[in-house]
């Protein structure tokens, strides 16, 4: 297959949301790629690029990376082994198996199945993917942006996102160069026991997180991306670095399946509740954020580890 695996997505109004802001949100609707997230921007550019003719790849994942390297490495034809940590959902093993993935279980948090695909890449002469941290991801997660420009015809007044490892924040921030709109407020939401870039940022220097505590597993990396962290400390990119609760992604979650009808994982709750939960109208009474808004661009990463058993069962251990 030629041409790139990801889809143009929707950019959609919310009036749900805007009625909260007070000012025109729209969400850029990540969930709806075929690999069920954003990443297949990144991953499969980076597969395009580095491994028409490999043996095949290996990536470790949350299970959203690990998605889309299985969908585009079946598209082009070549194996692919998954290692996620046990903290995966069964329900997304499969989704990879179905997608013709080999996955390996290993450890309990993905830096330690990391460690195990590093080691695959070596001894099997696979091409390594990783889930956040390459030029190659970024520039493919930038077409984000170029699509959220052609859509909306006009600069946003804030970005709104999810880290993990920083991955996406990357790409945006390459976006956003790209256009020129380096000054655009970009809020990168975590949440607490997630937040290793919030932890970064507060520490002027990366810092490796003891676990992860939150049950957004795939914001889960201990230590976020150097590149991610060398941006957050340049004069260069206005980032607002967030921290929300479990319980207020969750709500936040639940808040955006009955107002837009579409059900995201943990991860993806993180950036929606920072409209839902008041965050930005706090930033604005701060001072923080404008208190005129222009028009609020919400990336709505989406997720495929999520269903109803796993939102019944987040909502006994949260609430
Ligand atoms: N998830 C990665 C890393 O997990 C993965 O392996 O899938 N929203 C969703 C739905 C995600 O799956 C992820 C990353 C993010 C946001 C954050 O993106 P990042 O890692 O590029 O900052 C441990």
């Amino acid at each position: 297959m030629a041409g790139p695996f990801h889809v143009n997505t929707p950019l959609l109004e919310s009036t749900g949301m805007s009625k909260r802001l007070g000012t025109t949100v729209y969400l850029k609707m990540e969930n709806s790629q075929p690999s069920g997230s954003f990443k297949i921007r990144g991953i499969g550019h980076l597969c395009q690029k580095l491994a028409s003719q490999s043996k095949g790849v290996v990536c470790s994942s949350g299970g959203n990376a690990g998605m889309a390297a299985a969908y585009a490495a079946r598209k082009m034809g070549v194996p692919a082994m998954i290692v996620v940590p046990s903290s995966t959902p069964e329900m997304v093993v499969r989704k990879m198996q179905d997608q013709g993935a080999t996955v390996k279980i290993v450890g309990k948090v993905w830096d330690d199945a990391n460690k195990e695909a590093l080691r695959l890449a070596e001894v099997d002469g696979f091409t390594y993917v990783s889930p956040f941290d390459h030029p190659l991801l970024w520039e493919g997660h930038a077409s984000v942006m170029a699509e959220v420009a052609c859509s909306l015809g006009l600069k946003p007044g804030a970005v709104v996102l999810s880290v993990g490892g920083g991955g996406l924040l990357c790409g945006v921030l390459h976006g956003l160069m790209t256009l020129g709109w380096t000054d655009v407020p970009v809020i990168a939401m975590e949440t607490i026991g997630a937040h290793c870039f919030n932890a970064a940022v507060k520490a002027g220097e990366l810092v490796t997180l003891d676990d992860i505590t939150s049950e957004a597993k795939c914001l889960g990396a201990k230590t976020v991306c150097q590149k991610a962290f060398e941006c957050s400390q340049s004069d260069q990119y206005n980032i607002l670095s967030e921290l929300v609760t479990d319980q207020q992604a969750l709500h936040a979650m639940e808040t955006f399946l009955d107002e837009e009808r579409v059900l995201v994982e943990m991860a993806c709750g993180a950036a929606l509740a920072a409209v839902y939960s008041g965050l930005i109208n706090r930033l604005q009474t701060e001072g923080r954020l404008p208190a005129l808004l222009g028009p609020v661009v919400v990336i709505v990463c989406g997720g495929s580890g999520v269903d109803m058993q796993q939102l019944s069962q987040l909502k006994l251990k949260l609430l």
